[in-house]
């Protein structure tokens, strides 16, 4: 009973101050700078029943869009990123769009950066999971890239070299 109690306390004091669901997993990917950029940012991604919304806040890019991906390996390592391997693609897609019924599972479309260099991103993409499945982005890598992706060339949209990239890890349990 007294487990109870607090665990009671705890969701309590939580939802005063968040409006994402306790319940659903949640993850961050912090983008670190490949060799001669400046870009950098956070990713929040929360599992939304079949979806994962995905927030981002990215800056010193140049103005105008940016490819902007999962890949496969969550291996930032090499100095150009290379070591992320290729898009997301659990189930052997072409790239495309996000809004695309076929794509890559990793394919987020581009990120705007405005005058200053800064770009805001959110949003609900399916096809991919925080859980355990085939479709989980837990471990690999999120990716900006130097150029726009024009969501059709393949295999990877055109978009250039790669400025930052992170890890995509389950955000640690804050509530118990
Ligand atoms: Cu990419
Ligand atoms: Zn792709």
């Amino acid at each position: 009973m007294r487990t109870i109690c607090v665990v009671y306390a705890c969701v309590a004091v939580l939802a005063g101050c968040s409006n994402v669901n306790l319940r659903s997993p949640t993850a961050m990917a912090k983008l670190a700078p490949t060799k001669g950029s400046q870009v950098s940012g956070t990713v929040a991604f929360a599992q939304q029943g079949s979806k994962v919304l995905v927030e981002a806040r990215i800056t010193g890019l140049t103005p105008g869009l940016h490819g902007f991906h999962i890949h496969e390996r969550g291996n930032c390592t090499a100095a150009d990123a290379s070591s992320a391997g290729a898009h997301f693609n659990p189930h052997s897609s072409p790239h495309a769009g996000p809004g695309a019924s076929v794509r890559h599972a990793g394919d987020l479309g581009n990120v705007e950066a405005d005058a200053n260099g800064v770009a805001v991103y959110r949003a609900e993409v399916d096809g991919i999971s925080l859980g355990a499945g085939v479709d989980s982005i837990i471990g690999r890598a999120v990716i900006v890239h130097e150029k726009v992706d024009d969501l059709t060339s393949q295999p990877a949209g055109d978009a250039g070299g790669r400025l930052a990239c992170g890890l995509i890890s389950k955000s640690e349990d804050k509530w118990f």
